[in-house]
């Protein structure tokens, strides 16, 4: 039986801690293979490769079902801190080997054991810039390479800190699932510190919101930093929320440092007590111990594996995107979801100057003006004549990956311009957006993006032949882009959001006088054909050319009217949008039969 199919039928036990385990063992500079290598765990899978195996044998003597490969640093970044980052593949593979070696001679029909390879997260955090997303890429696919070739069953990103660490491993492993044509199972386990939230700052939905749409990971869940009860709050969200099998393994409480030593003081009966509660409470599949759980922690678990079985649980996910510290739902009870529209280079005499000047810290106080304004999420539109749309994005993305609270939408049609972006951005994104104004093979591209990082996109109904005009063209084309996302690139309808395009109304101009009517009435249409379709509209292209006091009040008017018919999220410059109720009738009638061409308006203008 395979290992996800097992993982309905029984609570899995995975082993404990590797690290302190060693330690007990008294191991000699000798024993690591030298001075240089003092520490080195993984570098014991050359030197010592019969202390790796008495550790594997403690924990499948214990009872574990899976163990993992003394692999935590094997990738050529950890170990470059002993020198010896080439070696990285190599070490991966032994540590596989002999872990897969272990787990054959104790596996049998009635008890088949695995092994997962370990994939730590180094030392180093994508986010604060100690290193670049394409190098960590680079170093977790060699490092997972040489796992799955050395035969582990199952790869475990664990520990991780950062969600870019997270989202750089991910990609490793579909690059290699696509090259080696394999699937094989993937954990996510997360570092939720006593401060209830990852290192960087991230809370259990934020992380969860971020990875939630990769389809290739199976399981998710927590491993390290607290004991149990620490724990409890985040792995009540996970249950709650995703349908993949939860993964738990604390450690044997947080450790007191006594005199420099750390110790870790959770008895086996105690911590058997916490992970029986998790089974059968919260619905938890996998269990096993982090730093301090001994083998006598294990035996312990395997007893308490026996007695229970996996729970079904009830969850609910509300598609949302986030940054690394904050959720927002694309659906909300009161809609519109307001996207901030001043982080445009040519939509901002303000933003354009002060990219210009290269002014970082001020384009994040303006971001973080319009969060305080009421934005949920910010639309950033670098490209503008004579700069570098990618360099722009990457010094800004950076800066809003750790700066700015509120999700990032990246305004581009340039596919190295969004790759940038979501190689910086922590969060989910949205991609603002995709068409077929330049065929399909643009499209496939930026699709392609979306799909490799999670992120949601922004389909504008455009093609070759232009921008949509008429209702029925406007559904036809997003019903087009729509079928090749969902068919052909595997985007889920949940990932994509419709704008049905909003042309100036105030300039007198006879071709445009339906189109406000058309933009609604193709809201509505498309949510009648995809019931749950998600719709946006950049709302102040309407009201382009009126002076400013106009343009609010049009702006305003129009925002009402779309939301009526269905709108769910509105580009806006949040602080110049006024409640209906404070626009004047006068003046509000006015905008309504500009909106729904009542022809009052063939000689004047307002
Ligand atoms: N749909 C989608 N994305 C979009 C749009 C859309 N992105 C860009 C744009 N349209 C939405 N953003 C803006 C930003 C600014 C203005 C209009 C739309 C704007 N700015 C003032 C002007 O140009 O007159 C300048 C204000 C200033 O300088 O401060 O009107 O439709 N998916």
């Amino acid at each position: 039986m395979c290992f996800l199919e097992l993982l309905n039928e029984k609570i899995i036990v995975f082993d404990g801690a590797t690290g302190t385990n060693l330690q007990n063992y008294g191991l000699t500079l000798d024993d690591f293979g030298g001075k240089d290598f003092e520490g080195c765990n993984e570098y014991l899978c050359i030197s010592k490769p019969e202390v790796v195996k008495k550790l594997h044998y403690s924990f499948l003597e214990a009872g574990a079902d899976v163990i993992e490969t003394n692999s935590f640093g094997s990738s050529f970044i950890s170990l470059a801190e002993y020198n010896i980052p080439e070696l990285d593949y190599e070490l991966s593979y032994l540590a596989a080997k002999l872990a897969k070696e272990c787990a054959n001679e104790y596996s049998n029909k009635v008890k088949p054991r695995f092994v997962a390879g370990s994939v730590g997260p180094t030392s180093k955090l994508p986010s604060l810039g100690h290193i670049s997303f394409d190098n960590m890429q680079l170093a977790f696919y060699r490092q997972i390479n040489g796992l799955i070739d050395g035969g582990v069953d199952i790869i475990c990103i664990e520990t991780c800190q950062d969600v870019l660490q997270i989202k750089s491993a991910l990609s490793a492993i579909q690059k290699i699932f696509r090259e080696k044509k394999i699937k094989l199972p993937v954990i996510v386990s997360v570092t939720i510190e006593p401060t209830g939230a990852m290192l960087l700052g991230t809370d259990i939905s934020a992380v969860y919101t971020s990875i939630e749409p990769y389809d290739i990971i199976d399981i998710f869940g927590l491993n390290c930093a607290t004991g149990p009860e620490e724990m409890e709050e985040s792995l009540r969200y996970i249950c709650d929320t995703s349908e993949r099998y939860v993964f738990c393994m604390p450690n044997a409480g947080i450790p007191e440092n006594i005199n420099g030593k750390m110790y870790y003081k959770l008895t086996e009966d105690e911590l058997s007590s916490w992970m029986s509660y998790f089974i059968s409470e919260l619905g938890v599949n996998i269990i096993g111990g982090c730093c301090g759980t001994k083998p006598s922690h294990i035996r312990l678990l395997s007893q308490v594996a026996e007695n229970l079985s996996p729970k079904t649980r009830e969850t609910k996910y509300t598609p949302s995107v986030s940054s690394l510290f904050t959720v927002v739902p694309l659906k909300i009870d009161i809609p519109p979801i307001l996207v901030g529209e001043r982080c445009n280079a040519n939509g901002s005499k303000q933003f354009r100057e002060l990219l210009l000047k290269d002014d970082y810290d001020s384009i994040i106080d303006l971001a973080k003006r319009q969060m305080n304004e009421g934005a949920h999420i910010l639309d950033l539109s670098v490209i503008y004549t004579g700069r570098d749309e990618v360099k722009d994005m990457y010094e800004i993305v950076r800066r809003f990956n750790r700066y700015v609270g509120a999700p990032l939408m990246i305004d581009s049609t340039n596919p190295l311009a969004i790759e940038t972006a979501l190689k910086n951005y922590g969060g989910r994104a949205i991609i603002n957006s995709v068409n077929f104004e330049d065929g399909i093979e643009k499209a496939e591209k930026i699709l392609s993006l979306a799909k490799q990082f999670g992120a949601a996109v922004i389909v504008l109904p455009i093609d070759q032949e232009g921008q949509a005009y008429t209702v029925e063209k406007k559904i036809s084309i997003a019903k087009q882009i729509r079928d090749f996302a969902v068919n052909i690139i595997k985007l889920r309808d949940e990932d994509l959001i419709y704008d049905m395009l909003t042309f100036p109304l105030g300039t007198g101009a006879e071709e445009l006088r339906k189109s406000a009517l058309n933009t609604l009435e193709a809201i509505r249409g498309i949510k009648k054909i995809l019931p749950n379709a998600k719709t946006i509209l950049g709302i102040s292209n309407c009201s382009y050319g009126l002076n400013e006091n106009a343009r609010i009040v049009l702006n305003s008017v129009f925002m009402h009217y779309a939301v009526e018919a269905g709108l769910d999220i509105a580009i806006v410059n949040a602080g110049k949008i006024l409640p209906i109720y404070k626009i004047d009738d006068k003046l509000k009638n006015i905008c309504r039969e500009l909106i729904f061409d009542l022809r009052r308006f063939s000689e004047e203008k307002i």
